[in-house]
């Protein structure tokens, strides 16, 4: 049985992912038992949590089913989408086997749309629809007139952040006939050399350059503003860090937020309480989530770093109970060099589940008594025991009462979808993807 296009619009033949499931039914029925007996002792009840967990999503990268690279080299990938329509095929597959990623996060202007209505209604029929819109003023496009080889929207010669300014308004008018509901900003503008840049001047360019991008926003719109420590500038970038940001989002407006990707920041920072700090202060707008060992990696979520997962997660669930309106955007920011991307961003929006679901397990009243007593060890506990609580058979059942895979990556495997693309597509590659 091969996936193929049914009247359904989707990609994969649900029958398949029914048949597949079958197999596999009795040990997770089992399981799921076994957990919901260990939960009760606690008095947590485990139905309660399958339905908060079928409820969570994460956007995924339209340049993330792409094949990435280094700055050495890119090595093609196996049946790579060609064009935006094979990326939101490859985006339906990943969202039918995990229902966990119904959006799908746009880089402009490596994914224009020709036919935007034609690519709606193919996403709408999918079940999915178009989250944030992602401009990008750090490369150089084909017949563009002005270089950012020295910035953009800070850019020293006004002409220059003119027409950065003018692609990000354009972004945001193309997101608005996608249906998004956000545009993030992330410029590579920086330094590699001490006295290159005055910090403030080029600090006040790129102020002056986002209000009037600001000003271009539709009302229900949020303008998330990604920092990055350093890269493609060795020396300084602009928006350097979550102070810089806030900065600037705070300068800006209600509608500016700060968006924290996991791999911008310097080694052995406490992500966590960067998150805990935004929120506090209504400015934490959306996530960039992907794992690394030594920078922006950019590696699959959770590979590296599962604890740090769920600390930033227990923040987000904590903050979340006090404030109901509280929703940062979820994307994923990976770049799969040598994986099979479909694989990886499936892997990643279940660890970025499994440790949510954790963080829902996580006894908060006892905790803050603990705190107050400075009962350190009980504190931690608190957190340890969750974390390493084995919720596997929770997610796999949320899947697959949402009509999901139970097991996700053999299912796509046994599916064969990778080599039938393969038939399909020629070996070019649509080049939009990379280290973001
Ligand atoms: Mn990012």
């Amino acid at each position: 049985m091969h996936p193929h296009l049914p009247d359904s619009g989707l990609i994969m033949d649900q029958n398949f992912i029914t048949d597949h499931n079958k197999v596999l039914y009795e040990q997770l029925h089992t399981e799921y038992e076994f957990l919901g007996n260990k939960l009760a002792k606690d008095n947590i009840e485990l139905d309660l949590l399958l339905k908060k967990v079928q409820q969570f999503s994460v956007a995924l990268p339209s340049w993330g089913v792409g094949t990435g690279g280094t700055r050495f080299a890119r090595f093609p990938g196996h049946g790579e989408p060609e064009n935006i329509f094979d990326k939101v095929n490859d985006c339906n597959v990943i969202y039918q086997l995990t229902q966990a990623t119904p959006g799908i996060s746009l880089h402009i202007p490596w994914d224009i749309p020709e036919d935007v209505p034609a690519l709606k209604e193919i996403v709408e029929q999918q079940g999915m629809y178009f989250d944030a819109v992602n401009s990008n003023t750090f490369q150089d496009q084909p017949n563009q007139k002005l270089s950012y080889k020295y910035g953009s929207l800070s850019h020293s010669n006004k002409a220059t952040r003119e027409q950065a300014i003018q692609h990000n308004i354009d972004v945001i008018k193309l997101g608005e006939t996608l249906g998004s509901k956000a545009i993030t900003v992330w410029v590579g503008d920086g330094s590699n050399f001490p006295g290159q840049q005055n910090f403030r001047d080029s600090f006040t360019w790129y102020l002056e350059s986002m209000q009037q991008v600001y000003a271009a926003l539709p009302n229900d719109w949020k303008m998330l503003i990604e920092h990055k420590m350093f890269e493609p500038a060795f020396y300084s970038t602009v928006i350097q860090d979550w102070g810089s940001s806030y900065l600037a989002a705070t300068e800006l407006g209600s509608k500016a937020c700060c968006l924290v990707d996991l791999g911008h920041h310097a080694p052995n920072v406490n992500i966590e309480m960067i998150v805990s700090r935004l929120a506090q202060f209504n400015k934490l707008g959306g996530f960039h989530f992907n794992d690394s060992k030594y920078g922006d990696d950019d590696l699959d979520s959770g590979s590296i770093d599962p604890y740090q997962l769920f600390l930033i997660f227990n923040e987000l669930v904590e903050i979340k109970n006090e404030d109901a309106s509280f929703s940062p955007a979820y994307m994923l920011d990976q770049s799969h060099n040598v994986t099979d991307p479909i694989e990886s961003l499936m892997l990643s929006a279940i660890e970025l589940t499994r440790n949510y679901a954790k963080a829902l397990l996580v006894d908060r009243k006892s905790l803050a008594g603990y705190q107050l007593e400075n009962d350190v060890i009980m504190a931690n506990q608190s957190l340890k025991i969750p974390f390493q609580t084995e919720v596997e058979a929770l997610l796999a059942m949320a899947r697959y009462k949402s009509g999901g895979a139970i097991d996700p990556l053999n299912c796509y495997r046994d599916s064969g979808y990778r080599n039938l693309v393969a038939q399909q597509r020629s070996s070019k590659p649509s080049t939009g993807s990379g280290i973001v």
